[in-house]
């Protein structure tokens, strides 16, 4: 055991808690992270020093640094993480289930003297806005400080945290440890009944980040459900029009379908006079307020966003939150010590790519890995929302779905009802990405964008979202958005990026009651004219909207065999929405 430092708490579930890690994984020594500039100085020069951080150009990246993961921890191991509840059908067929007692026998032991020779470090912190109600602690243990230098920007870190928690024994624990980082001995446990996550053996953001997918999303999707609340994988924004009203959306797209990027969107040149507020990019925990609204905070204070692809010309804003006090993963490095990926513009002569190889322009592998990352304060951005830090939140009245669909699904349509929007949210499909390990490109249902995301069963979540808008008194419209529909040609129908404002704006309208819709079989879609087009050259605006019958009752049998899946689970208001677009589609 090594000598314990006088603890900053005297809480005594979480002295426990530390004493009971630290005799098990036998830690050199323990450090409780207090959240301060000092710390933080420390812990970098710590970083720097052992190589798992490189500085980079003082000039063309101030303060920030790049981290290169081991070669086989590059994304999130969806087949390594658990939900253990006592049940299997608490869990639910879309998740890997492991009993309690099965994690004690197969993890617990990964864990034992896996910290000999490193150091533990405490980690309290706070998901959301430090004095919000909705807000909740937690505390993390690892033995990784690149967890602890991102956690200090993702989350309210330190002091703050222990205040915050006091003597209370009501905080999540999460214990992490780098382990051996071999893939056969990883695992990233959830047991939503004692508020507890136990990852081993990766040191990648959506394993090792407690506080973001861990407990912001599987762990809090459930205290939502006991609480009468809903943990969300959305982004939320703020459309300010000319006239100054803001309308706040959520929107759930599956990881690297570009959540960050519409989040920080800035309106082309011809769409002059309307803006956008970044409230959130990845996360939203929703509330049913005194007024009955739906009010949304981002439990983050930082982004942790994909890198290539992100360029001036594609996000200009996530280029300038960028600028400094960032830490790159898995991105290239170039000779002068900056960072480059693919996307950013034309690429140096030569550069060293994110497995530390040299790499030129006639490369065949990517210079930056396609789920690199950058890790980032959220108030660094240019357009972040002045209420980013409300303790209330922001009142959505909007929630947009959507995945990455070549065919099938039109840009946008709207859901009939609160109803009919859960069944649409329901049965999202999306292509997979490099967010997580496993082919890309393979068409999966993913509800909500949470399928990856949900601690229990998703066919009571599906209840669950009903429930909750059964209690409001003026749900948010639902829709379903699709930027990435292919033509005949094999190519993209829409431009994207800050194209994608003319269809908020329509969201907006119909919102408020004034953008003209025309029904389909599966929903509302714009009117003829009613999406703003200006300055748009070669959009088949009607490629884009339409409804292939053919296409959607094939779609429709997929939906039922995903439903089926469930073993009776998903409620039978969804079954009825199904088929009621099922009659409509004859
Ligand atoms: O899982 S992460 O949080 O690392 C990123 C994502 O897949 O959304
Ligand atoms: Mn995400």
């Amino acid at each position: 055991m090594p000598q314990e430092p006088s603890a900053p708490t005297q809480n005594p579930t979480l002295l426990a808690w530390v004493r009971e890690v630290a005799a098990h994984t036998q830690p050199d020594r323990i450090v409780w992270c207090d959240g301060s500039q000092e710390e933080a100085d420390r812990v970098t020069a710590e970083m720097l020093a052992d190589g798992t951080l490189i500085a980079l150009n003082a000039e063309k990246n101030p303060n920030s640094y790049l981290h290169r993961s081991h070669k086989s921890d590059v994304a999130r191991t969806e087949h390594l993480t658990f939900i253990c509840t006592e049940t299997a059908l608490a869990c639910g067929p879309t998740n890997n289930w492991k009993s309690p007692a099965d994690a004690r026998k197969d993890v617990w032991p990964w864990f034992e003297g896996a910290m000999r020779g490193r150091t533990m470090y405490v980690v309290p912190y706070i998901m959301g806005p430090t004095t919000s109600p909705y807000s909740r602690p937690g505390v993390e243990i690892t033995d990784s400080a690149y967890v602890v230098a991102n956690m200090r920007i993702m989350t309210r870190m330190g002091k703050v945290a222990l205040e915050r928690i006091g003597d209370s024994a009501d905080f999540v624990r999460g214990l992490h440890s780098l382990g051996d980082l071999s893939p056969d001995r990883r695992a990233i446990c959830h047991f939503p009944q004692d508020r507890l996550i136990w990852s081993v053996g990766s040191g990648y953001g959506g394993n090792a980040l407690l506080g973001k997918k861990c407990h912001a999303l599987r762990i809090a999707s459930a205290q939502g459900r006991d609480e009468g609340w809903m943990a969300e994988h959305m982004l939320i924004l703020g459309l300010e029009s000319p006239e100054g009203d803001i309308t706040y959306m959520g929107a759930a797209f599956p990881s690297a379908c570009g959540k960050t990027n519409l989040a920080m969107m800035v309106a082309p040149l011809t769409q002059q006079g309307w803006r956008v507020w970044t409230v959130g990019d990845d996360i939203a925990w929703m509330h049913i307020g005194e007024d009955g609204q739906l009010w949304a905070v981002n439990p983050e204070a930082g982004f942790f966003g994909v890198a290539p692809g992100t360029s001036l010309r594609t996000n200009p804003n996530a280029i300038r939150t960028i600028e400094k006090n960032a830490i790159f993963t898995n991105v290239a490095l170039a000779d002068d010590n900056s960072v480059w990926w693919e996307g950013l513009g034309d690429p140096p002569a030569h550069l060293v790519d994110w497995k530390g190889d040299d790499w030129t322009p006639a490369s065949t592998a990517p210079a930056a890995h396609p789920n690199s990352r950058f890790t980032v304060a959220a108030a660094q951005c240019p357009q972040a929302s002045p209420r980013m830090e409300d303790p209330r939140g922001v009142p959505i009245s909007a929630i947009l779905f959507g995945g990455r669909r070549a065919r099938v699904a039109p840009l946008v349509f709207e859901a009939r009802s609160w109803q009919h929007g859960v069944y649409v949210g329901a049965t999202v499909a999306s292509e997979t990405t490099a967010a997580a390990t496993g082919a890309v490109g393979v068409v999966r249902r993913d509800p909500m964008a949470m399928r990856p995301f949900c601690g229990y069963n998703m066919g009571d979540y599906f209840s669950h979202w009903l429930k909750m808008g059964t209690k409001l008194t003026k749900p948010p419209k639902v829709f379903h958005v699709n930027w990435f529909r292919k033509g005949a040609d094999g190519k993209f129908l829409w431009p994207g990026y800050g194209d994608n404002l003319r269809v908020l704006r329509w969201v907006r309208g119909r919102v408020r009651g004034e953008a003209k819709a025309r029904e389909t079989a599966i929903g509302f879609v714009p009117e003829h004219g009613e999406l703003d087009l200006t300055g748009l050259e070669g959009v088949d605006v009607d490629d884009l909207l339409a409804v292939d019958n053919a296409e959607w009752r094939s779609e429709i049998a997929g939906q039922r065999e995903f439903f089926a899946e469930f073993g009776g689970t998903v409620p039978a208001e969804l079954s009825l929405e199904l088929e009621g677009v099922a009659a409509r589609l004859g």
